[in-house]
């Protein structure tokens, strides 16, 4: 049942934005299959791309003082819980005073089947298949009394959503969570624009071929060779943007959308935006949402940092 409404989410989403008149686009969360994401793993580990090593840096750094602000009676929630690699620094502090209860919530199983294989040893993994805020009701509503919720978003995914679409979210989070809790958010902060046309561009062309793969899921008609894959950077917006652009006027039929597309030579499609942050601009941000910022421990190295709020 899950299973099939997500392939009705996914063909509503796809033929959506394959059809919108000015600019087509894809929603980026479609850039995780399987493939997209052992590729987006690679990408982790491209020297171009500092952005996931900044964001372990910072939390091996201050795993301790969050597990200490946290107290010993806390359950963890991440939203978007990947491979888990970072969460296992923080578990291990929180696993020095405590029984580490965590609960790492995402819509896809394989994601959430690899994390409770990987952390299972330090902490006790509740996977949730839902969507973020689901997930977070649940865990919410599952705790006992008193009990504190620490809940992380790491690696930025925040900067993929539009920047109203991610003040709405924040708001929406702080509505579930309780007085006490603690909600630490990921940002890439803004940089000179080289750096970041290199880590979205990479020479290896492992980002390519992250962003191509998107075609290849949706639809095996797509002939990839005739997409390329282009960076943009807005400076004003903060936003680097993958688009795929189509080197010749091509006819695609997408039955999974039940849907016959047309791309004219150069035309594009943007598959995700990357918003970046200045510090200033996350604590207007979860100030707006009903947050209090307590602490920005920034990686000066890359350019990011982990942005520590609590519900007052
Ligand atoms: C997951 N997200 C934070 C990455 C980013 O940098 O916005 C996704 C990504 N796209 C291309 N490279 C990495």
């Amino acid at each position: 049942m899950f299973a099939k409404a997500l392939e009705t989410q996914f063909a509503h989403d796809v033929r959506a934005g394959l059809t919108q008149p000015d600019q087509k686009s894809l929603p980026c969360q479609y850039l995780y299959d399987s493939v997209g994401s052992a590729l987006f793993e690679a990408i982790t580990f491209l020297p171009e791309y500092g952005l996931t090593r900044a964001d372990a840096r910072v939390i091996q750094a201050h795993a301790g003082e969050l597990a200490n602000f946290m107290g010993s009676d806390v359950v963890i929630a991440e939203l978007g819980s990947g491979s888990g690699s970072k969460t296992r620094t923080i578990l291990e502090k929180v696993s020095r005073r405590q029984n580490a209860v965590y609960y790492p919530i995402d819509v896809s199983q394989l994601a959430l089947d690899r994390c409770a294989q990987d952390l299972s040893s330090i902490a006790t993994v509740h996977p949730l298949a839902m969507s973020y805020l689901d997930g977070l009701r649940e865990v919410s509503a599952r705790r006992a009394a008193g009990q504190r919720m620490l809940v992380l978003f790491l690696g930025s995914t925040i900067g993929n959503f539009e920047p109203d679409a991610a003040l709405e979210f924040v708001g929406e989070v702080r509505q579930i969570m309780s007085p006490g809790d603690v909600f630490l958010v990921g940002t890439d902060l803004v940089k000179p624009t080289a750096v970041l046309l290199d880590a979205y561009d990479d020479p290896a062309g492992v980002t390519a071929a992250f962003n191509l793969n998107l075609l290849g899921r949706i639809n095996r008609e797509f002939d990839l060779r005739q997409f390329a894959h282009v960076i943009r950077y807005h400076e004003e917006a903060q936003r680097i943007e993958m688009h795929l652009r189509s080197r010749v006027y091509q006819i695609v039929s997408v039955r999974r959308a039940d849907l016959i597309v047309d791309f004219a030579a150069e035309e594009t499609i943007c598959t995700e935006a990357c918003h970046k942050f200045y510090l200033e601009q996350v604590e207007t941000m979860a100030e707006a949402s009903g947050f209090e910022l307590v602490e920005q421990w920034v990686d000066e190295e890359w350019g990011f940092s982990e942005n520590l709020m609590i519900c007052p």
